[in-house]
């Protein structure tokens, strides 16, 4: 059969494009969003997410009629499932997932379900979550059959297929790379390859629902532990006066070595997260992964004592009398380099607590943004890169944009640098 109506549910970072893609395909899709807001840009043909090259994608399919968004379920061939999935909360020092935004998708689309339709569920989820959405759909939907009770002969097929595009590169991506397709039957692995080949140029692949599940969680873990190893580094070689940067440059020369780059922690949606769905499973299996997710957390905090540091130093040698007078410039906020994305920001968070330390309301430099969220305009000034460097004493070199790359720093004779990523200066730590 073919999937002539398509039905995307969550038109966010990871649906919205989905959405386009399928309908930039000539497939009509019906977009399906609990926020009225983001529904009406749409329908507009404007998009309410910075993604390059997604404006013209959207902008098209809703003119020539193939994309429109609405807030209430329709019926359609294939109901794509791509909301958030966060983490809860919890009273342990083990976050858990919130599944919440899944079951009310699955609540939402069921009434609508058909004999022949295939449900997916594309945001990264714990093991066991694409059985749960299709157990969440025969509850309420028992008069059609599921592939939990009737496999390759189930009236609505389910699988699983996680999204693995990068922010800043998802249209490119969405096309090119490969898919892992986790079936909870083989027709359901089937027809949902056949779904994905409208657009998809990489090879589809064929596993289970639970193996998908976790080759997500894996890949993103896998990179946690990766740059914790540089993180761990960085700190190490801070007590031991050593340059990370050269140390990591020159060990790479290795030809099986490949260590990632240290930072002021890790931030992000997905690699923040996902490692903790496994620790919640398992444990007292998940040691490493646990680990890693510690240091990287850590690191903010560490780049906090560096600032403590400087103040004792300045403050002995008579350059400050309080706290007030330290004046910090945070370079870079946004959670990786060349992007807009405040979200977990380890460089947010970092700028966000200098005021709660007792010192100066520090400025913020963020080529990517023009106007901050009140919430962060309350705890960091805007500003441009020289009106930074020119009035702090400390400068705090957080994320590696562009702009700071192609920039040259000098400091005067009283101001400090803690360079987290190995731009401007040798050591890791501050340098006079
Ligand atoms: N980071 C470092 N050092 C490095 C590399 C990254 O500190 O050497 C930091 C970044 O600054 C950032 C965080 O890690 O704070 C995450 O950045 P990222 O570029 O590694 O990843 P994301 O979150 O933008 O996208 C990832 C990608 N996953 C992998 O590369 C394994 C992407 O393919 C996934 O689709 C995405 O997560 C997701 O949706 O899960």
């Amino acid at each position: 059969m073919s999937f002539e109506i398509i039905s995307v549910v969550g038109l966010g970072y990871i649906g919205l494009p989905t959405a386009a893609m399928f309908a930039s395909r000539k497939k009509r899709v019906i977009g399906l969003d609990v926020n009225q807001h983001t529904v009406d840009k749409i329908n507009r043909g404007e998009i309410h997410i910075v993604e390059p090259e997604l404006d013209i994608l959207v902008h098209t399919a809703v003119m020539e009629g193939f994309l429109r968004a609405t807030t209430v379920a329709e019926a359609a061939d294939a109901f794509l499932i791509a909301v958030p999935t966060p983490l809860k909360k919890n009273s342990g020092d083990i976050p858990d997932p919130d599944l919440s935004y899944i079951q009310a998708a699955a609540v939402s689309i069921a009434p609508v379900l058909k004999k022949g339709d295939l449900v997916i569920l594309e945001s990264t989820s714990p093991v066991g979550a694409t059985e749960q959405l299709a157990e969440w759909l025969a509850q309420e939907r028992s008069d059609l059959n599921f592939p939990q009770t009737h496999g390759d002969n189930a009236d609505v097929n389910v699988a699983h297929c996680p999204e693995r595009v990068l922010p800043g590169h998802v249209v490119r991506e969405l096309v090119e790379n490969d898919r892992v397709i986790g079936g909870m039957s083989s027709k359901c692995s089937e027809k949902a390859v056949q779904l994905y080949k409208t657009f998809v140029k990489g090879e589809c692949v064929v596993t289970n629902a639970r193996s998908a599940e976790m080759v997500k969680l894996t890949e993103n873990s896998c990179r946690d532990v990766q740059i914790a190893f540089a993180n761990e580094l960085s700190i190490i070689c801070d007590k031991l006066d050593i340059d990370v940067w050269e140390l990591i440059s020159l060990a790479n020369r290795h030809p099986r070595i490949n260590i990632l780059q240290p930072g002021p922690g890790v931030g992000g949606h997905c690699i923040a997260v996902d490692p903790w769905f496994i620790v919640s499973k398992t444990p007292n299996e998940a040691k490493i992964i646990r680990a890693a997710r510690e240091i990287n957390d850590f690191k903010p905090h560490w780049v906090l004592q560096r600032l403590e540091e400087i103040f004792i130093d300045l403050s002995e040698k008579g350059h400050v009398n309080d706290r007030q007078d330290l004046k910090v410039a945070c370079l870079g906020l946004a959670f990786k380099a060349d992007i807009d994305d405040l979200r977990e920001s380890p460089s947010l968070g970092i700028a966000m607590k200098i005021m709660d330390l007792g010192f100066a309301k520090p400025y913020g430099v963020e080529p990517n943004i023009n106007v901050f969220p009140s919430d962060v305009s309350d705890k960091v000034t805007l500003v441009s890169y020289e009106e930074a460097i020119c009035s702090a004493n400390v400068i705090l070199l957080l994320v590696d944009h562009k702009e700071f790359r192609e920039n040259k720093i000098s400091l005067s004779e009283q101001q400090f640098l803690i360079d987290t990523r190995g731009l401007y200066s040798k050591r890791f730590s501050y340098v006079k």
